[in-house]
C-alpha cells in the first residue's frame, strides 16, 4: 500500500478543528525508510496529535505531511490506513477471541500469521496460558487482561498487517525493560519506519532520531549523544 515508508513533515502547524489554539507549530523533520524516531515531550506537548497527521486522522492546518515524497492528501485513505499501523495510547479490545482481536482490520489473516505477530509482540506465551488460547474471548464478558497485555495485543494487531510505517503511542509503557528490548529486537525484521512515543530514555537511546516536543514546537532533534550536548531540557529529562 505504501512503497518505502519515508515520512517528511514540512512546516507543519496544527490546531483541532473546533479550536483556535495551535497544538503543533511549524514542525519540519524527515525520517527515512526503516528508521526509528523516538518522540519525547511532557504531557500535552502534542505527541499524539503529531501521530494523527500521518494516517490522516486529522489534516494539518498549515504545511505538508509527505509519505514517500507524496502529500498524504493525495493518497486514497485506505492506502494510508493499511500501510500505517497505529497502536493507540489506550489499547482498544472488542468482544471476540484473541485471534479475532489480532486479525481485526486484516481480512484473510491465517492462524500462522496471527501467531507470528503475537510472538513478535511478546504476547504469545501469555496467550498460551489462557483457558482457550487463541480462541479465548476477551473484551466485555471475556477474560480480563492487564494493561500491558492489552498493549501487546494491540501491537500484534498492527504487526499482522506488516505495515510500512508503525506508530507506537506510548505502547510499551507497561512493559518491563527486558520484554520491551525483546519487542524492539523482533520489530527489526519488519524493517518498517517506526515512530515511538516514549517516556523512557532507554528506548530513545536506541532510536535513529529523537524529537523532543515542547508545547507543540520542536525543542530538539538528533541522537541521544547530540541531544546531551545541545538540549538542556533533554539533559534534565535524562537526569530526572
Ligand atoms: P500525553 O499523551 O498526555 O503525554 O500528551 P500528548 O503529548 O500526546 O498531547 P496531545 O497531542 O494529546 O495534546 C496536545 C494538546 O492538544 C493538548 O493541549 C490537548 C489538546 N488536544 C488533544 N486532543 C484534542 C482534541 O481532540 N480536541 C481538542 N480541541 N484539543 C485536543
Ligand atoms: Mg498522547
Amino acid at each position: 500500500f505504501l512503497e518505502k515508508g519515508e515520512v517528511e513533515f514540512k512546516n507543519v502547524s496544527f490546531s483541532y478543528p473546533e479550536s483556535e489554539v495551535p497544538v503543533l507549530q511549524n514542525l519540519s523533520f524527515s525520517v527515512k525508510s526503516g528508521e526509528t524516531l523516538a518522540i519525547l515531550g511532557s504531557t500535552g506537548s502534542g505527541k499524539t496529535s503529531l501521530f494523527q497527521l500521518v494516517p490522516r486522522l486529522y489534516d494539518v492546518s498549515e504545511g505538508e505531511v509527505l509519505v514517500d515524497g507524496k502529500n498524504v492528501r493525495d493518497y486514497p485513505i485506505e492506502a494510508l490506513r493499511k500501510g500505517i499501523g497505529v497502536v493507540p495510547q489506550e489499547a482498544v479490545l472488542f468482544t471476540g477471541s484473541i485471534s479475532e482481536n489480532i486479525s481485526w482490520g486484516k481480512e484473510g489473516a491465517v492462524q500462522e500469521e496471527i501467531v507470528q505477530a503475537a510472538k513478535d509482540a511478546q504476547i504469545h506465551e501469555t496467550v498460551l496460558k489462557l483457558p482457550n488460547q487463541y480462541d479465548t474471548r476477551v473484551g466485555q464478558r471475556g477474560v480480563n487482561l492487564s494493561g500491558g497485555q492489552k498493549q501487546r495485543l494491540s501491537i500484534a494487531r498492527a504487526l499482522v498487517r506488516k505495515p510500512k510505517i508503525l506508530m507506537l503511542d506510548d505502547s510499551t509503557s507497561a512493559l518491563d525493560l527486558k520484554t520491551e528490548a525483546k519487542l524492539l529486537e523482533a520489530l527489526r525484521k519488519y524493517a518498517c519506519t517506526t515512530f515511538i512515543i516514549t517516556q523512557k530514555i532507554s528506548t530513545a537511546m536506541e532510536a535513529d532520531h529523537i524529537l523532543l516536543l515542547d508545547d507543540g514546537s520542536i525543542e530538539a532533534w538528533g541522537t541521544h549523544e547530540e541531544l546531551l550536548e545541545t538540549s538542556p531540557l533533554y539533559v534534565k529529562i535524562v537526569q530526572s
